[in-house]
C-alpha cells in the first residue's frame, strides 16, 4: 500500500526504548512513507563531528534534552526536505514548546503513542545495538543480528549507545515523565492521539497497522 494522494503527516510518541524506531521501520516499509527520526539525525551529526554534532553531543550522552531553540530550528529545516512526501516523525516533538512550533509550521494528522511498562524498557536497553549510519537497531534475543556485532545489510560494526548506560536511561525516563508527558496531553486535546499498549513490539504492531489501514483507506 502506498499513500500517494494525501501527504499524511504522522507522529510516533513513546518513552525511551518503547519501540518507536522498531514500529516506525515497519510502518515506513508497509506504507512507503518517509521516516524522520530526530535522535538518528542527531547521532549522525555527532558521528560526522559537524558543528551541530559538537553542540548536542553532551546532551545526548547524558540523556538530557537538546534545548528547544536548537531542536526546532534543526527539525523545521529537516522537515522542509520531505515536505512533498508523507512522513512519520519519531522523537520530535518532545516538549510542549516543540509541539507548538511544529503545529504552526505543519499541523499533523495522526499521533501514535506507544505505552510500554518502564520495567520492560529498562531490561531492553541493556541488549540494544545500533548501526549508526542507517539507524538500524537490534536487540539480542528479539532481533539478534545475523553476525554478532555486525549490521545485517552492510556488515559494518554495531555500537551501543552511550545514553543506554543505566544512569542515562534513568535520566531519560525522568525527563520523559516530567517534560514529554504534557506533549501527549497537547495532542489528546486536539483529538488526534491514539494509544497502543503492550509489552512487546510484536504485540503492539497488529494494533498499529489495523489503525493505520483504516486511516489510509479513507485518504
Ligand atoms: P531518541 O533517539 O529519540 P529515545 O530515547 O526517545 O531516543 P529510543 O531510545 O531511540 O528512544 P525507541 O526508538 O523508542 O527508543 O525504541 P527502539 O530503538 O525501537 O527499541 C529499543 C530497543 O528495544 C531496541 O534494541 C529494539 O531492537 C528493542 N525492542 C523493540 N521492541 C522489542 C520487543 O518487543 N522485545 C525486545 N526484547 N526488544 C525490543 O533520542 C535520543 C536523544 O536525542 C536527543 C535527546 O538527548 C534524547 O535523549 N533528542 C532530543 N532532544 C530534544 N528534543 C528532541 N525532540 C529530541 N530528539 C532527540
Ligand atoms: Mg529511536
Amino acid at each position: 500500500m502506498s499513500v500517494k494522494n494525501k501527504l499524511l503527516k504522522a507522529l510516533i510518541l513513546g518513552a525511551p526504548a518503547s519501540g518507536k524506531g522498531t514500529i516506525s521501520s515497519r510502518i515506513v516499509k508497509k506504507y512507503n512513507i518517509a521516516h524522520v527520526s530526530s535522535g538518528d539525525k542527531l547521532r549522525d551529526h555527532i558521528e560526522k563531528q559537524t558543528d551541530l554534532g559538537k553542540t548536542v553531543k553532551t546532551f545526548l550522552n547524558e540523556g538530557k534534552l537538546v534545548p528547544d531553540d536548537v531542536m526546532i530550528k534543526f527539525m523545521v529545516t529537516e522537515l522542509k526536505k520531505v515536505e512533498d512526501q508523507p512522513w512519520l516523525l519519531d522523537g520530535f516533538p518532545r516538549t510542549v514548546g516543540q509541539a507548538d512550533a511544529l503545529w504552526k509550521v505543519q499541523p499533523v494528522d495522526v499521533v501514535l503513542n506507544l505505552v510500554v511498562p518502564f520495567e520492560v524498557i529498562i531490561d531492553r536497553v541493556k541488549n540494544r545495538w545500533v548501526h549508526l549510519p542507517s539507524g538500524r537497531v537490534y536487540n539480542i534475543g528479539f532481533n539478534t543480528p545475523k553476525v554478532k556485532g555486525k549490521d545485517d545489510i552492510t556488515d559494518e560494526a554495531l555500537v551501543q549507545r552511550p545514553d543506554d548506560k543505566p544512569e542515562a536511561v534513568q535520566k531519560r525516563l525522568e525527563i520523559y515523565e516530567s517534560v514529554t508527558r504534557p506533549v501527549i496531553e497537547f495532542y489528546t486535546a486536539k483529538g488526534i492521539l491514539k494509544e497502543f499498549h503492550g509489552r512487546t513490539s510484536d504485540e503492539i504492531w497488529p494494533k498499529v497497522t489495523a489503525y493505520l489501514d483504516a486511516i489510509f483507506a479513507k485518504v
